[in-house]
Parts: C-alpha cells; structure tokens; sequence
C-alpha cells in the first residue's frame, strides 16, 4: 500500500480511536494517541515540502503532543459576541483574567488562563472572540479553529437559538467534541421564561446536545433594582448586585473531568492527528501528481526530440523502450515505491502489450493519421519528423500514465487489471490535442 493510501487509513483509526472510551486491555489512550503523534512527527517518508506547507498543523500537534504528556485539557468558550462567554470563563476562573464589556469585539484574540480549580486535571481555560452575525470572518475563523483543538466545548448562548448560532453549532458538533451548551445571562428571564427557553433549545438542538449538557450560568449577572420601604415609610430606590452562579456548569465540566478524564485530551488529539494525517496524505497526492508530470514531460519531449532526429518506423515505437524504462523507473522513486530496472521492463511490457493489443489494426492507420492530420502535401522533412516525434510522445505519455495508475495502487493493477487501466487511460488522453502538443513542441526544439 501506498504512503498515502497508509496516512488515509491511519487518519480514519485514529478517528475512530476508541480513546474516549479505555478499557482494560487496549492500553492507556493517552499513551496510544501519543504514540500516534509521535510516530506522525517523525515519519521520515513524508517530503520537506509537505512538511513545510503543513508546518502550522505540525506545530500544533507538537504542542498537542507536549499538552498530552503534561495532561492539559483544553476547555473553550465558543458563541456569539456579547453573549458572555469571557465573563463566563471568568466566573468559572474566579478571577477577572478575560476583559469583559457592552461593546461588540470587546475580545479579539484567544486568550488563555488556568482553571486553578481544576487544576488537578490540567484544565486551561480558552476565551475565544466569538462568531459574528455580520462581520469579522477572519476572528470568526480564529474561532473555530480553537474550537477544532479544544477538548471540550461551551457552546455559549444567552437567548434561542439564532439561525447563525445554528449552523455554527452543527458545525462545532461535527467536530466530535464533547460539547456544552450553555444559556448565560439567565438572570434576564423568570423562571417560566427560563423553563420554556430550555425547552426550545432542546428542540433546536435536538441531536447535538443531550438534555444534561444543556446549562444554565449568571455570569456576570446585572445588578437589581429594588425599591425598599424604611420603617419610617420612606421610599428608597436601591441597587443590588446579584450573585455571579455558574454552579451547574461547574458541575457538570466536573463531572465529565471525573469521569473521561485525559481521555478528553486524548480524543481530541487522536481527532487533529487524523485530520492532519489526511492533509498530509492529500498533500502528497497533490504534489506527488505535480512532479510526476513534470517527470513525464521531460522523458515524452526527450524520447519525442529524439525520435524526430532519427527516425523509426512506427512499429520500433514501442519497442524503442530505454527512455520508457528510465522514466518507469524515475515515476516509481516520485511515489516512493522504487522499482528496480528489471520490475520497470516487466511493468513496461505489460503496458505495452496492452497497447498494441488494443491498437493493433489502428495502430498504423488511424494513429500515422492523425499524427500527420493538418499537414499538407509537399511536407518538409522536419515535419515528418515531428510527427513521428509526436508520437512517440503520445506513446511515452500513455505508459507514464499507465506506470502511474499502478503505482498510486502501490505498485497494482486493483481489481480492473491492466487491460482496462490502459483502455480507460487511452480513452481519457485527447490523443489529437496531445499530438499537437507535441509536434509543436518538437518543432521549437528542432529550431
Ligand atoms: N445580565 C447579564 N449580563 C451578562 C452576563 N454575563 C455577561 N454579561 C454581560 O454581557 C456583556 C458581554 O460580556 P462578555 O463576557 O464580554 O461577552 P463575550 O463577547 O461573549 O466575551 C458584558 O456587558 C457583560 O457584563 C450575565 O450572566 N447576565
Ligand atoms: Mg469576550
């Protein structure tokens, strides 16, 4: 199997890690997802230059890494502006760390202090600036981004669900963390209005959020205004601050702390490695693809060129296979999987074989034709050649494409074999444009 055909598998067990879920014989998952960032980390087959597009993702699992072997968890405030999420981080913290305010886009960057409280599980808490309702997308990204590497979520709201907070909610959920749904700023309803908001975000969120993950808090609650009456009648307008409670919520990341514990972190990184795994692999296909056919361009214009100065006749094409061997050979080192001389002239001639199999009749008619096709009578010797040149590209092109589909298996034919993988290839090239192409190209050199 291929490199990357390994990093996709590997991203989907890592996803699939049952780290949330230890049980006595399958190790301890921090020490397995650790494990499995390591091993990312250090996998040397991956190129420079996946590593360096990818160095952010990298950086973060290295510091993912360093989190699971000090047991942090991360616990992230997510929701709209205003909604209190700071105030709420700073009502859990006890402490005033996260800058609170009326205005919009009061916090504008994430912030980050630690749960003293629980300090025994590692906790940090993680202030995010918020989703928008208008603007800010690039703070609205930096948002989802800390919600993608926490290891658990509140999902803050101080009212139903907007359609915005929807659609941000179904996407943190997707992300398969643990998640909290959170309705601060309880202290602005009566309790009939609290019973029927609960009921109707249970309704919205149905399938996201189970009944117990669903909160009530008074972070940062609004002072009271009462009007009291003195012994002697008099009328006094006073102002009482009511209690900050965010016990439920205490409770219940409490609660999930005892019982998940590091998993929490664990899940979460076994999470991000799948994911970067599949960034890696993408990658890689992408780039793998980019410089085979930079490879294959240079062996179809060398094999083209030299054709052109010395011509032969059509049915030597393909015999002429030295270049093709070379090229076979050069093709399995890009993807990784080296081929010595002897397995390129087997994979050669299988591809090969095809060919004239499938061309046989048409091979010196229709092909001679079209290669020619454009050119008119009293053709000039170099035009000749460049057409038999061209062809000879066109032939070289088809084996690199043919060499490709059977190394991007790891070095197989799948389950269509090398029949159809050479009919399908020579379906899907526009010979005629390829032969243009050529000729063209041929012609410049030959200039
Ligand atoms: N009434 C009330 N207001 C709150 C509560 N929590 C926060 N606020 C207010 O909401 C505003 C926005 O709070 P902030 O924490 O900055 O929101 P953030 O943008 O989500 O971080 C501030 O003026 C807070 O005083 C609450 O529980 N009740
Ligand atoms: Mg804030």
């Amino acid at each position: 199997m291929s490199l990357t055909g390994l990093l996709r598998r590997w991203g989907r067990r890592l996803r699939r890690s049952d780290a949330a879920a230890p049980s006595a014989d399958n190790g301890d998952p921090l020490l397995k997802a650790a494990d499995s960032l390591r091993a990312l980390l250090a996998d040397a087959s991956i190129p420079a230059e996946v590593r360096v597009e990818l160095a952010a993702d990298y950086a973060e699992v290295e510091a993912m890494l360093g989190r699971l072997e000090q047991g942090q968890i991360h616990i992230a405030a997510f929701g709209r502006v205003s909604v209190g999420k700071s105030s709420l981080l700073n009502a859990l913290a006890g402490s005033a760390a996260f800058e609170t305010g009326v205005l919009h886009g009061t916090t504008t960057a994430r912030g980050q202090q630690v749960w003293s409280e629980a300090a025994a599980h590692g906790v940090q808490l993680i202030d995010t600036p918020g989703i928008n309702e208008l603007s800010g997308e690039a703070r609205e990204k930096l948002a989802f981004e800390v919600a993608k590497r926490s290891d658990l979520i509140l999902f803050v709201v101080d009212g139903d669900l907007t359609s915005i907070e929807l659609d941000a909610l179904r996407t943190v959920a997707a992300q398969q963390r643990p998640l909290l749904l959170v309705l601060n700023k309880a202290d602005r309803y009566r309790e009939d209005e609290l019973a029927a908001l609960r009921a109707r975000l249970l309704e919205h969120s149905a399938g996201l959020i189970a009944p117990e993950n669903l909160l009530e808090a008074r972070a940062q609650p609004a002072p009271e205004r009462v009007l009291r009456v003195d012994a002697a009648g008099n009328e006094q307008l006073e102002t009482v601050t009511r209690a900050i409670d965010v016990s439920a919520l205490r409770a219940r990341v409490f609660a999930i702390l005892e019982a998940e514990g590091k998993a929490l972190a664990a899940l979460n990184a076994a999470l991000f490695a799948g994911d970067l795994a599949d960034s890696v692999g993408e990658r890689l296909t992408r780039l793998r693809s980019e410089i085979a056919a930079r490879v294959t361009r240079s062996y179809c214009l060398a094999k083209g060129v030299a054709v052109a100065l010395n011509p032969v006749p059509v049915a030597d094409l393909l015999a002429a296979a030295a270049l093709d061997v070379a090229l076979v050979v050069h093709l399995s080192k890009v993807y990784g999987l080296p081929m010595t001389r002897a397995e390129a002239t087997g994979l050669l001639g299988t591809v090969v074989a095809q060919l004239a199999a499938l061309m046989g009749a048409i091979w010196g008619v229709h092909l001679v034709a079209s290669a020619l096709k454009g050119l008119s009578a009293g053709l000039s010797t170099a035009l000749t050649a460049a057409a038999q040149g061209a062809l000879a590209w066109y032939a070289t092109l088809l084996v690199a494409r043919a060499a490709e589909r059977y190394l991007a298996q790891g070095k197989s034919w799948g389950p269509l074999g090398p029949k159809r993988v050479v009919q399908d290839i020579v379906a899907s090239l526009d010979r005629d444009s390829v032969l243009r192409e050529a000729r063209a190209e041929i012609l410049r050199r030959l200039k």
